[in-house]
């Protein structure tokens, strides 16, 4: 069975984004394949973080995967932090790493841009993120497409690590879901949805409830023609509408353009508002009952246990490649 590896940054609440472009998948792979999924808390420290509300979010990530319908019988669901050796092998990759291909990452100039204080972890980030995959010979990685670049920087460094060293590390391969690998903001759809968007009306969370998926629907920026047409180019805003319609609401684009030829904007938007209130609903339900329970520790305490198992095998492969410390008989 080939194994598949993807984290998620407890860094905000979780949005219709991560959901499409990650979650929804990792629900469907579960079935064919040895799933790790991982909360990548070190991850989300590389900007600023409150540390009661990143316990917080660490937590709420933690339950949002299973009430998405992740299977802990099925994955190893766990915490980055609970892990030494992602730390460990993270630092391992750095070494690999050169300064200007890190420099050259867009999501490093995207988050450093403007800013006086720019972490030396937001540059060595990718390096981190390779360790995470490669300790679990991960054959594939599930993500949005904004994670491309960083899939293959991994692939990179994993080659270099191999001629370098020894044949140790899976060259693993990045899957992008053919629709909604990236879903816009609601306020600007020429820029990605993100969680830690400032403006909250710029993305739906997961844990919105219905006036607020509502208001943020109907205020969403879109053009003035009224025609519910998909187009890129000259209709993001629409168009990034009809990506969440037709993966939440199980219609066909052209199905949808049928439906709504003739009418406004006005209707569409209050029917899509529906379709995202009834998909979240059972998500949301499952999710404060978890929180109530202690099941979520007990998941989080094996899955780590697991994760370490794995994890810690390939560290000490590589360790040993590398030529650390002593070996031990
Ligand atoms: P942040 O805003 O804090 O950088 P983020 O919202 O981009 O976070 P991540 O934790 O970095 O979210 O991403 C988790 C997963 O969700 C990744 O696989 C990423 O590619 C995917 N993802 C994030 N935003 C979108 C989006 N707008 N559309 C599709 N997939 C997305
Ligand atoms: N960089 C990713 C989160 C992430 C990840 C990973 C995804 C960290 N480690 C390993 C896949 C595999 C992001 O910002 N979305």
């Amino acid at each position: 069975m080939k194994t598949i590896f993807s984290g998620i940054q407890p860094s905000g609440t979780i949005t219709l984004g991560n959901y499409i472009g990650a979650l929804k998948q990792f629900v469907e792979l579960q079935n064919e394949y040895n799933c790790y999924f991982c909360i990548v808390d070190q991850h989300a420290i590389t900007v600023p973080q409150d540390p009661a509300t990143l316990r917080k979010n660490i937590r709420s990530l933690a339950a949002l995967y299973i009430a998405v319908g992740i299977d802990p019988e099925k994955a190893t669901l766990f915490i980055q932090s609970e892990v030494p050796a992602h730390a460990q092998a993270g630092w391992l990759m750095q070494c690999v790493s050169y300064i200007g291909e890190l420099e050259r990452m867009t999501q490093f100039k995207d988050k450093s841009a403007g800013k006086e204080a720019v972490s030396a972890s937001l540059l060595t980030y990718p390096p981190l993120m390779a360790a995470d995959i490669l300790l679990y010979n991960a054959d594939l990685v599930p993500v949005g497409e904004d994670q491309k670049q960083h899939l293959e920087l991994t692939r990179d460094l994993a080659e270099r690590f191999n001629k370098k060293y020894r044949e140790i590390l899976t060259i693993p391969e990045v899957r992008i879901p053919e629709v909604g690998a990236r879903i816009m903001s609601l306020q600007d759809p020429t820029k990605k949805m993100s969680k830690s968007d400032p403006n909250q009306k710029a993305f739906l969370a997961l844990l919105d409830d219905p006036k607020q998926i509502e208001k943020k629907i109907k205020s969403a920026v879109t053009d003035s023609e009224g025609i519910v047409k998909y187009d890129k180019e000259n209709k993001p805003g629409i168009s990034n509408l009809l990506s969440i319609y037709t993966i939440l609401g199980n219609k066909t684009i052209a199905e949808l353009e049928e439906m709504y030829h003739g009418k406004g904007y006005g209707d569409f938007k209050g029917d899509l508002a529906n379709v995202v209130i009834n998909a979240f609903k059972p998500i949301q339900d499952k999710y404060y009952e978890l929180m109530e329970s202690n099941e979520l520790d007990e998941i989080l305490d094996l899955g780590a246990e697991k994760a370490n198992k794995i994890a810690s095998l390939t560290l000490k492969k590589m360790e040993n490649a590398m030529g650390l410390g002593r070996k031990r008989k």
